[in-house]
């Protein structure tokens, strides 16, 4: 019986080990050849503790600031996620109610990809933009714990 126990557990471990990796993944991608992007898809870091995680790594949340960017950007999330985790990307209206900027550059948004109805700023307390589960941008609570996105 205990053996049987022991090898119940054994299968159990090699089916749910391989699981959470693929939910708790960091990735180094090449994204055009200049910018290399690191991903970290944990859902634990507010906008500012994800910012922090980048300038560790001599890097900043990710500026989308072109429609071919954010294509390539597209391709590599479509590549590397079943399930697109909430990704924190460099976008904030902290310094200014709705003008929004990039903070790595600290320029205003010439291209965007806004989800339908955002930006909304909910409850007036949404001034950080995270990428969702559709791919597309939306402003939210800089305090919730979500993945990022870094680029140098
Ligand atoms: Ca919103």
């Amino acid at each position: 019986m205990a053996r049987s126990i022991r090898i119940v557990f054994l299968l159990l471990l090699q089916v749910l080990l391989p699981l959470t990796q693929a939910f708790q993944r960091e990735y180094l991608i090449d994204l055009n050849g200049i910018n290399t992007i690191y991903i970290d898809s944990e859902q634990k870091y507010n906008w500012f503790q994800a910012e922090r995680e980048c300038i560790l790594r001599k890097m900043s949340l990710i500026s989308i600031n072109s429609a071919e960017k954010n294509a390539i950007l597209d391709g590599i999330l479509k590549k590397e996620f079943q399930l697109f985790p909430y990704l924190w990307i460099g976008g904030n209206d902290l310094g200014s109610e709705n003008e929004f900027v990039w903070t790595a550059s600290a320029r205003g948004f010439n291209f965007t990809n806004w989800r339908v109805g955002a930006p909304d700023n909910l409850y007036n307390k949404e001034h950080c933009v995270h990428i969702t589960h559709n791919r597309d941008w939306n402003d939210i609570d800089c305090t919730y714990k979500l993945g990022f996105i870094c680029e140098n």
